[in-house]
């Protein structure tokens, strides 16, 4: 039996700080949440509505960009290393994208903090999807250049300490959570491209007086050509937990490996030439482009429906191991006091949900009556909000003591932690939808109506702020028994004789079963840059054309050719 501190004490280091980063994030992004939650339905009113957007803007950036992304920093070379069984090649490159992560994470908060303090001329109100007309700080665009390169060396190592251990395994498959770090690793490094084009190109110059304009469009649509991979990026970490860890607390197998490359490869084909689906409603992309991106994403849905059909069916066979029986009757045979279960289980149950939200977001003609409403806020509260971040607080009751020798000091409190999550969410996402549905706006800090004739098509707008303000507050409670639960074990003393041993799920269908070229990554991603130039070429040319590269150019609106006459649609005016 041996634990993860005891073979990797060094890269335990390394996890346990990009853990405690990932922590500390979390933390204050709760509280800014709860403001929000209080100051919304106008409960209780903390902060001036004018100050409303910074603290918008760090609970999402904290929360979206920081806690998840050092958190599946750890967990990806916790998955690397213990599936290779070989420590990374150099452990003081480990330690300096941490570094360069923290550094950049520390530069930007300065200007998203300093927005809150009066005397301080710096601020970054600019939301998490930070694209202009809204301008930051330079520092703000500083460090998440730094924060990106970060990501990318992190990248770096893991594809260095993988092509260290090929050398000495020139015949072996690829075992199966260093292939979904990998092809994650390769879509990162795709889409996160556009991000830095957009930051270091455009953005950052222009905050610093270098440039006099941007066009707004090019820096909108290379956000979202990262924006969308982003939230895979989220996600794979959170897959491989619940394709190799999930089955082993629920006691069973995995039930295909190589139906779980066919998903990751379908990832790294389709993740980034979607990113348009967040701009149906953004003059001057013609409509055919977000057809086609629209096509995109609804092939995109297909790894999420065979992750259902993998993860359920293993989870179903760890409960018949376990004694289940009947169609429905072996649910009730899994591990339901166990917080890692639970937790996992419950974030894979509101997935399910999200995944039904997200198709609605992704029908061009649906998207209409969604799009910038309290239901996208609803959405992904699902998603990444519980999906990502309920799976990550579960594992971190067994991966805690894995890295750092210390048994979780409650897990009673770890089982309250998880439902309470999970119960606040339902009611407060659910009110979201409902109020997105009737027209409730998002990112807006006075959504009252008294002077308005509105009453919403589902319950009332009292109903709908109950659900917000209590479904918050319990998040926020579910927040706090964690941190808590976490700190309390950390004070704790070494037991490692109570933690079980470092291991992931074996398959019930193996590698050998699944053809050689899964594994050849540089296929798939030859195969995945031509799919995104495939989907991008025209539309930025397009961009670049009508706009100009530093904008406003010609007319920002699409252009319609009628009977061999172009029209400029936006303004009505015949230009040739
Ligand atoms: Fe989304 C907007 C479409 C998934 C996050 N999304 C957002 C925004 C965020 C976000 C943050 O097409 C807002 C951005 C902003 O600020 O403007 N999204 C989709 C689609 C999917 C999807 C089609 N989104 C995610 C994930 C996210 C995320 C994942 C974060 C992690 N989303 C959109 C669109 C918009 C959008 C539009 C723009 C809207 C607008 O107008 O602005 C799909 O990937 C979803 C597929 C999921 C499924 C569900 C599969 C179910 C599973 C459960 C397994 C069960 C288990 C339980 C494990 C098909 C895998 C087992 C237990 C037992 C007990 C048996
Ligand atoms: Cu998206």
């Amino acid at each position: 039996m041996t634990t993860y501190i005891e073979r990797f004490p060094a890269e335990a280091r390394v996890i346990r700080s990009t853990f405690f980063t990932a922590f500390i994030a979390l933390g204050i992004g709760a509280l800014f949440g709860l403001l929000q939650v209080l100051h919304r339905t106008d409960v209780h009113r903390l902060v001036d509505s004018a100050d409303y957007y910074h603290i918008l803007t760090i609970h999402g950036v904290l929360l979206a960009l920081t806690f998840t992304i050092f958190f599946l920093a750890g967990v990806f070379t916790w998955g690397l290393t213990t599936s290779l069984d070989r420590g990374v090649v150099d452990v003081r490159f480990t330690w300096a994208w941490y570094g360069l992560m923290v550094g950049g994470t520390a530069l930007a908060a300065i200007p998203m903090f300093g927005g809150l303090i009066d005397g301080i001329d710096m601020s970054a109100g600019v939301l998490f999807t930070f694209y202009a007309p809204l301008q930051a700080h330079p520092l703000f665009y500083l460090g998440l250049a730094l924060f990106i390169i970060g990501t990318w060396l992190a990248g770096a190592d893991w594809i260095w300490t993988y092509l260290a251990w090929r050398r000495e395994n020139p015949d072996e498959r690829i075992p199966l959570p260093t292939f979904m770090v990998l092809t994650t690793t390769l879509f990162w490094y795709l889409s996160s491209l556009g991000v830095a084009i957009a930051v270091v190109v455009f953005l950052l110059p222009w905050s610093l007086g270098l440039l006099e304009q941007v066009n707004p469009l090019l820096t909108r649509t290379l956000f979202w050509y990262f924006g969308h991979p982003v939230v895979y990026f989220w996600l794979m970490p959170t897959y491989m937990l619940w394709y190799v860890l999930l089955p082993k607390v629920a006691g069973g197998k995995l039930f295909s490996d190589p139906l779980a490359r066919v998903v990751f490869v379908l990832f790294l084909l389709l993740s980034t030439p979607t990113g348009i689906h967040h701009q149906y409603l953004d003059p001057g992309i013609a409509e055919g482009f977000k057809f086609i991106a629209m096509t995109n994403t609804m092939f995109l849905l297909l790894p999420s429906l065979l992750t259902a059909f993998t993860v359920v069916a293993s989870v179903e066979h760890g409960a018949r191991q376990r004694g289940g029986t009947g169609y429905l009757g072996w649910l009730g045979a899994l591990p339901w006091r166990d917080p890692v279960f639970t937790g996992m289980a419950l974030a894979g149950l509101m997935f399910a949900a999200a995944g039904f939200s997200g198709m609605v977001n992704a029908g061009m003609n649906i998207n209409y009556l969604v799009h910038n409403t309290f239901w996208i806020v609803g959405h992904f509260h699902l998603t990444v909000g519980t999906a990502v971040a309920l799976t990550f607080m579960a594992v971190t009751y067994w991966l805690l003591p894995q890295i750092t020798g210390k048994p979780i000091w409650s897990r009673s409190v770890g089982l309250a932690q998880v439902v309470t999550w999970f119960v606040g969410m339902t009611l407060m996402s659910n009110a979201m939808h409902r109020g997105g549905l009737s027209g409730v706006p998002r990112r807006t800090a006075e959504p009252q109506y008294e002077n308005f004739d509105f009453t919403p098509a589902f319950g009332t707008m009292a109903e709908l702020d109950a659900g917000v303000v209590i479904g918050g507050s319990l998040l926020f409670l579910s927040a706090v028994l964690f941190l808590g639960n976490v700190f309390v074990s950390l004070t704790g003393g070494k037991d490692l004789t109570s933690i079980p041993e470092n291991a992931y799920a074996e398959a019930l269908s193996g590698a050998e079963d699944g053809p050689l070229i899964l594994d050849n990554l540089k296929l798939w991603l030859v195969i995945a840059v031509l799919l995104v130039v495939l989907t991008y070429a025209l539309p930025i040319g397009a961009i670049i054309d009508r706009g100009g590269l530093l904008g406003p150019g010609g007319s920002p609106y699409p252009l319609v050719v009628e009977s061999g006459r172009a029209i400029s649609i936006g303004l009505g005016e015949v230009v040739a």
